[in-house]
């Protein structure tokens, strides 16, 4: 299926003329809320739960109508699917009256560009990390995914594995589920995978840093809030979610104020932070306690990379 822009089928007849399908926990879902947030543009919410928000929804015969391919958010307008989320933001401004988050000079809009396909999450996430920030996120959720599945029954898990298209996805649960964080021990190859994402992320976040270093202005793109900062805040809100910011923001000034400055916004908090789930809830206090005292997550958190 070629998934770029607005498919020319409708997936259901409805009078609505946005529904987000969306997951509270996804990134990409997230991404796409704080950009209809911030276009102000009144949509209808469909909640799709994944495994780590209680089960595979996003696998069952009514969603994968919606999506085949199984994954959050797929974007309708006025019934016909948009499927990538960097896709879902680009056109939502072409649609929306306001035009304010794209750049209105050729350059600054480029700059864009480059900005936003880099935070994107593009084909499969364990492949070209080093182009893509966005495919280093999920590596990085591990400890996170490996605290919330504690919260879900077994039997929830093997459906995916009957149903989800996406199977890898389904059998990193089933380890995570099965060994918590021991699958994160010094000999595992899953940490061998946080190590590599760590390891491209902090390239980029570097690469950010510097950008922002270079123009003094409060946006990645002068002093308006773009697509480009859409994308990244979701990324750098995960990566302190999960813990993360510790290693990879603090040699980074510039990143850390400028992540400030998006977390001090409405937008952000409505979009974002006011989507709060038990289960998330419980993942993240418990994962906080366990960087201190497990062994394998301590020495994942402190070692360098
Ligand atoms: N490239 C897609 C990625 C979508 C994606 O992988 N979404 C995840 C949540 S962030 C998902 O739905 N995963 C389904 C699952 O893990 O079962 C996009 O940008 O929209």
């Amino acid at each position: 299926m070629d998934k770029e822009g607005k498919q020319s089928f409708k997936v259901i007849d409805t009078d609505e003329k946005w529904i987000l399908y969306h997951n509270c926990f996804s990134l990409c879902s997230r991404k796409v809320r704080l950009c209809l947030e911030e276009l102000e543009i009144e949509y209808k919410q469909e909640h799709i739960d994944l495994i780590e928000t209680g089960k595979y929804e996003v696998a069952s015969k009514n969603f994968l109508r919606i999506n085949p391919g199984a994954t959050v958010p797929v974007l309708l307008h006025e019934g016909y699917p948009i499927y990538e989320s960097h896709e879902q933001i680009y056109y939502l401004t072409k649609e929306s009256s306001s035009s304010f988050i794209i750049p209105s000079v050729e350059n600054d809009k480029k700059t864009m560009d480059y900005w936003v396909k880099k935070s994107s999450m593009v084909g499969d996430p364990m492949e070209n990390q080093d182009i893509y920030a966005g495919n280093c996120i999920g590596a990085l959720t591990f400890p996170l995914f490996a605290s919330m599945i504690k919260y879900i029954n077994f039997n929830k898990i093997v459906f995916g594995l009957i149903n989800h298209p996406l199977k890898i996805r389904v059998f990193l649960f089933i380890i995570l589920k099965m060994f918590g964080y021991k699958a994160f021990s010094s000999s595992s190859p899953i940490r061998r995978l946080i190590k590599r994402s760590l390891k491209n992320i902090n390239n980029h976040l570097l690469e950010l840093n510097n950008h922002l270093k270079i123009k003094e202005e409060d946006w990645i793109i002068n002093n308006s809030f773009t697509l480009a900062d859409i994308s990244w805040a979701v990324i750098l809100h995960r990566i302190e979610e999960v813990g993360w910011d510790e290693i990879l923001f603090r040699d980074k000034p510039f990143l850390e104020d400028y992540y400030k400055r998006v977390k001090a916004k409405k937008s952000f908090k409505n979009s974002i932070i006011n989507y709060d789930h038990e289960i998330l809830d419980k993942g993240k206090t418990i994962l906080k306690s366990k960087i201190k005292e497990d062994q394998n997550l301590k020495s994942l958190f402190s070692e360098s990379f």
